[in-house]
């Protein structure tokens, strides 16, 4: 996708801190951070969103999982607990057309979803 954002990070076109790679996953800091630890996880292949990933390609959800989990470790973040999110379409907030999970830490979380 030539105007995707993320596949422009994929590319190494656009510049991002990355802290985690493998050959299907990547880990970066969000921009523009809602918490004081704000990472963004996503696929490197472009799918608009989670609805649109195919049934067989569905362990890359499995493995960005796995790849927060261990962000989280690494950070210390694991005991004190972290929040992980993937907004859908524009009602779900979603407004980077490329699947990506939301890793938020180092606050306390309040007990609403939305907002
Ligand atoms: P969402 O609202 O769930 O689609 O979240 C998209 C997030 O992507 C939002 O928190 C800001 C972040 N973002 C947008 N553009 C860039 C970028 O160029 N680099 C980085 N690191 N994050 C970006």
């Amino acid at each position: 996708m030539d105007s995707c954002i993320f596949c422009k990070i994929v590319a190494k076109q656009i510049p991002a801190a990355v802290l985690y790679e493998s050959d299907r996953v990547l880990a970066f800091p969000d921009v523009s951070p809602q918490a004081p630890t704000h990472l963004l996880i996503i696929p490197k292949a472009h799918f608009s969103h989670v609805g649109e990933i195919p049934e067989a390609e569905l362990s890359v959800i499995q493995e960005m999982v796995g790849a927060a989990r261990r962000l989280a470790s690494e950070k210390g973040l694991s005991e004190r607990g972290y929040r992980l999110v993937m907004n859908v379409n524009p009602e779900g907030g979603q407004t980077v057309f490329h699947v990506h999970m939301h890793l938020l830490a180092g606050q306390q979380m309040g007990p609403s979803l939305v907002g």
